[in-house]
């Protein structure tokens, strides 16, 4: 199941646990900590003096009291000194161990902070980075819903460079487009030749339900649907399904759903999703935007970020997520 990245304050998340992002003593501080001790209330501090403290690197859980979530998982994170006194494999422990007893717990779901990212120094880019790496390599073995919360203004994870490519690539399309006036004609009459298509298309069907023996002949013409075109693309490709859809981030429901419906009608990102899990060129995904009803176009940013990660042969579906995400744009995925 998938990993999301959000934008929230972790405490009003409803899910099985939130972890937090506590210090040895587990008797509250600041940050997050202290947010989520103010939300859950005292009973919760009650529990966390019969704990006993926790090392670094590992985790322990709670009930969650007056939190919307069941659990809180408390892990404590390294304090970064210069990243090279193991600051690493210790945040990636953190990650691990509260996984696994959000698993051990039988959580469905679970968010996490960006454990050391704050008070502990940890550099914010750095902490994501491993948040998303070791999450994703769970993900891979379990199905859990995992979100990563990100507090105000937090969008500081793509690199500069990646960034600064992005806005380059989306100025050359989307900005020209915008501004001059005889495109935007041009695409005003493309719109009105679509209405005038539809009109036409409209009036076909009509023909074909005055012409009921007709009818059933043309429908045996219908196209391969979305459906069948990613099950064959799954096959052609030699994956398995539960490989395909954990590289789309998709819940593993859905997918059966949409294997079982063959005229499954999927949502742009979830077919785009699929279209990157497969690693297709760019008109192969056209052709699959199509059978569902859609199209990629350069008069919006969602759609060229993801052809920029197409024609780059980029298909990592997280690193794409980062990038909508630092654009404020729908995620991939479920
Ligand atoms: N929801 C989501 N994220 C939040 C929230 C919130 N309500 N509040 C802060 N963050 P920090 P640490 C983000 O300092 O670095 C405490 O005193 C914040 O922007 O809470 O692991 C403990 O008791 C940052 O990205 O935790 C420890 O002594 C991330 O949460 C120490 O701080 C973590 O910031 C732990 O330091």
């Amino acid at each position: 199941m998938p990993l999301q990245i959000i934008r929230n304050d972790i405490t009003k998340m409803k899910v099985d646990a939130i972890v937090n992002a506590a210090n040895n003593s587990l008797l509250g501080g600041g940050g997050v900590d202290g947010a989520i001790h103010r939300a859950a209330g005292k009973e919760l501090l009650a529990e966390c003096r019969t704990l006993g403290g926790c090392d670094t690197g590992k985790a322990k859980i709670t009930r969650g009291y007056g939190l919307d979530a069941k659990y809180v998982i408390h892990t404590v994170g390294p304090i970064y000194e210069d990243g090279k006194q193991g600051e690493h494999e210790l945040l990636e422990s953190c990650y691990r161990e509260s996984l696994a007893l959000a698993k051990e717990y039988k959580c469905e779901s679970v968010a996490f902070p960006l454990i050391s990212a704050g008070v502990y120094g940890y550099p914010k880019a750095q902490a994501f980075r491993v948040a998303v790496d070791t999450v994703t390599e769970f993900l891979l073995e379990n199905d859990m819903l995992v979100y990563i919360v990100l507090f105000g203004k937090e969008a500081f994870m793509v690199s500069e460079k990646l960034f600064a490519d992005i806005t380059e690539y989306i100025d050359d399309r989307y900005v020209e487009r915008h501004t001059d006036k005889k495109l935007e004609k041009i695409r005003k009459c493309a719109v009105l030749g679509s209405v005038a298509k539809r009109a036409n298309i409209e009036s076909a069907i009509c023909e074909a339900s005055s012409a009921p023996e007709d009818l059933s002949s043309r429908l045996s013409q219908i196209d391969e649907s979305f459906s069948q075109m990613l099950l064959r693309k799954i096959d052609e490709r030699g994956i398995t399904d539960s490989e395909c859809y954990k590289r789309a981030n998709i819940d593993r429901k859905l997918f059966s759903k949409i294997r079982k419906d063959v005229n499954y009608k999927p949502s742009k990102p979830t077919v785009i999703a699929f279209a990157i899990a497969l690693k297709l060129t760019l008109a192969e995904t056209e052709e699959m935007l199509k059978k569902a009803g859609f199209a990629l176009s350069h008069s919006n940013k969602f759609d060229i970020i993801i052809e920029y990660f197409i024609s780059k042969g980029i298909f990592d579906i997280f690193e794409i997520n980062e990038v909508l995400f630092a654009f404020d744009q729908s995620l991939l995925g479920a």
